[in-house]
């Protein structure tokens, strides 16, 4: 099952959870048939959100990006499946949600472009995914555990 094991790091951002949104985001993922590997709710001290996001540090919006992060707690993720990493970042929409598609999440609950509901590894920046994986969890916080419709959802999983 391999090519079916991609984990990418996925986060409910402040604006998420302060809104309800947490579940409708885990259901979007569920639903699509990928498979939760690790979870945590917790507060992003300054440290960490200056590694998450150490890529934008001299953009002019970093200062107001990581006041936003730790602004609140967060539901950190790390999700599984075939191509995960990709397939989330197309599920999540533009980064501008204004811009995102409807039937995206950030198309469809999101409307500025400082509160954009989720974040997700870039499928651009190999090893990405992984390097947030580390970031955030520990190796023990994984499950390898099989899905009960994994054979529904891939059709070489036998049944
Ligand atoms: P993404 O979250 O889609 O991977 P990113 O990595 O380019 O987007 O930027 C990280 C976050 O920073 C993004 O979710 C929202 C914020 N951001 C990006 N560009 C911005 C801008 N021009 N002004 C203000 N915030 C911005
Ligand atoms: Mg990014």
């Amino acid at each position: 099952m391999a090519h079916h094991d991609e984990r990418t790091f996925v986060m409910a951002k402040p604006d998420a959870v302060q809104r309800g949104l947490i579940g409708e985001i885990i259901d979007r993922l569920e639903g699509r048939g990928l498979k939760l590997a690790g979870a945590k709710f917790m507060q992003i001290d300054e440290d960490l959100a200056h590694q998450h996001y150490a890529e934008h540090e001299d953009k002019p919006f970093f200062d107001e990006l990581v006041g936003f992060i730790t602004s609140g707690p967060v539901m950190a993720m790390v999700w599984e499946g075939a191509d995960a990493t990709q397939q989330v970042r197309r599920m999540m929409g533009a980064t501008d949600p204004k811009e995102a598609q409807p039937g995206t999440i950030r198309g469809d609950l999101g409307l500025d472009l400082g509160q954009n509901v989720i974040h997700g590894s870039d499928h651009e920046d190999p090893g990405a995914n992984e390097r947030e994986i580390e970031l955030f969890f520990d190796e023990d916080e994984l499950v390898d555990w099989d899905r009960a419709d994994e054979p529904w959802v891939y059709e070489d999983v036998s049944h």
